[in-house]
């Protein structure tokens, strides 16, 4: 029930409302019993504020959800200035369960499986949450500059027909008696509706059938994709990818700067134009002939770019077509090379993106050049067929951006129910 006279007023907004009588609601963060007093401190989804209460409320254990009415009163040595005294506690819900570990403890005294069994109730610790508010922000501003440069936002099909990433594996299921997979990545419908609004994104959950068990990779994980029409090549593609990283990190600076604070998490700059380097040259400094970049050498030339720009981004350019999927368009004058990137940030894979082909006859040579039919491609290959403009696009791992933003040491830390070869639960 709303009370009708006293309006909620939130943890963080207290120090403007000195000498009034409001309502607080939360959970009991922390109870503290000192001799004279007994303090309750109350944690909503702004922070943190503490009540001083009477002796008998001293009992009420942690994570009671309560609503307190009491009168906001300055004290300088009390967290923000102020608290609530003189207050009414009222029992909206008990626990029936202790937490697996104290959620008021600064730090987090408990192993990743531990902290992951127990999301629901482990993700309240304010640290163990902060990531998550930190990946909202990034989606609001990746949103936001997106809308800006007019994209349109579309929602697109998680079950389809055909797998989208050569290379990537694909998780198969049973729709209606038909074979069905879970989207690997929103690649074609993307592409598709380059056809019909020319500018286009979407953030939505995409499935790996990857036997990875590393800190980087997850089953499900979250995509920022986006695709335009009319691009020149892929370097048209690389200044919207600019922009929109420039995007996230002023959103995760406007709109989660508590999380950030409490977190220490150190923004990074994002250089009005990222360095870029070659594939072949990258290979050259490194020393490797391979097709693909390891973990390794994405790590080097991660510091190689803070040596020599100063800069936390590096795109790396032209990799090799054997390795990029059959839609990935060639460079013109080096066709074993293609006109695609990969950002890498903090010496890890962020994003990858190209300018893709774009003429029905080439999609035909390309899936004939790999030994693949064009039959199971047909839905996808009708937009090609009906005209499409040069076009290019790329996607951004979310969980991935968070954890390098946070310092996390597993991708798993910034999902909130993460996905992989081992957890199917909570
Ligand atoms: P790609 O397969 O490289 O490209 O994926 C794009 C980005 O998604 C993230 N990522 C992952 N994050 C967590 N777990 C995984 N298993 C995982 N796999 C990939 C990475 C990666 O850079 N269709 C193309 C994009 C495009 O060209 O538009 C694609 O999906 O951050």
């Amino acid at each position: 029930m709303i009370h009708p006279t006293t309006a909620r007023v939130l943890a963080a907004e207290l120090p403007g409302h000195i000498g009034e009588s409001i309502e607080l609601c939360g959970w009991l963060h922390r109870r503290r019993a000192l001799k004279s007093v007994t303090f309750l401190v109350l944690r909503d989804r702004s922070g943190l504020a503490q009540v001083v209460a009477a002796e008998g409320e001293a009992d009420i254990p942690e994570e009671t959800v309560l609503r307190i009415r009491g009168t906001v009163t300055a004290n300088p040595q009390a967290p923000n200035g102020v608290e609530l005294t003189g207050p009414t506690v009222e029992l909206l819900s008990g626990p029936a369960e202790a937490p697996p570990f104290s959620l008021y403890r600064p730090t987090v005294p408990a192993t990743l499986p531990v902290i992951l069994d127990g999301a629901p109730v482990t993700l309240r610790h304010p640290r163990l949450a902060a990531p998550h508010r930190i990946s909202a922000a990034s989606v609001a501003g990746f949103r936001a500059v997106l809308d800006g440069l007019g994209f349109t936002e579309v929602q697109t099909p998680k079950v389809v027909s055909s797998a989208t990433e050569s290379g990537a594996e694909v998780f198969a299921l049973d729709w209606f008696g038909r074979p069905a997979y879970l989207a690997q990545s929103p690649q074609f419908f993307k592409q598709a509706m380059v056809g019909v609004f020319e500018r286009v994104y979407e953030t939505g959950p995409v499935f790996r059938a990857e036997p990875h068990d590393t800190t980087r990779h997850l089953a499900q994980y979250t995509s920022l994709d986006a695709e335009l029409g009319f691009v020149t090549d892929h370097r048209d593609v690389m200044a919207v990818v600019r922009a929109a990283v420039a995007g996230m990190v002023e959103a995760v600076a406007a709109r989660a700067a508590a999380a950030v604070e409490l977190l220490d998490v150190e923004l990074p700059v994002v250089p009005a134009e990222i360095p870029q380097i070659h594939f072949a040259e990258a290979m050259r400094l490194l020393g490797a002939d391979e097709p693909d970049l390891a973990p390794a050498h994405e790590r080097w030339l991660g510091e190689w770019a803070l040596r020599e720009y100063g800069s936390e981004f590096l795109f790396v350019v032209g990799y090799p077509m054997r390795k990029r999927p059959f839609y990935t368009h060639p460079e013109p004058s080096r066709p074993e090379y293609s006109n695609s990137f990969d950002l890498l940030f903090r010496g890890l894979e962020l994003v990858t993106g190209g300018q893709r082909l774009h003429r029905y006859e080439d999609y035909l040579g390309a899936l004939a050049a790999r030994g693949e039919s064009p039959e199971p491609y047909a839905a996808y290959l009708r937009s090609f067929a009906h005209g499409m403009p040069p076009h290019g696009g790329f996607a951004l791992g979310l969980e991935r951006w968070t954890a390098r933003l946070t310092g996390a040491d597993n991708i798993r830390r910034t999902t909130l129910f993460p996905r992989d070869l081992h957890r199917l639960t909570p």
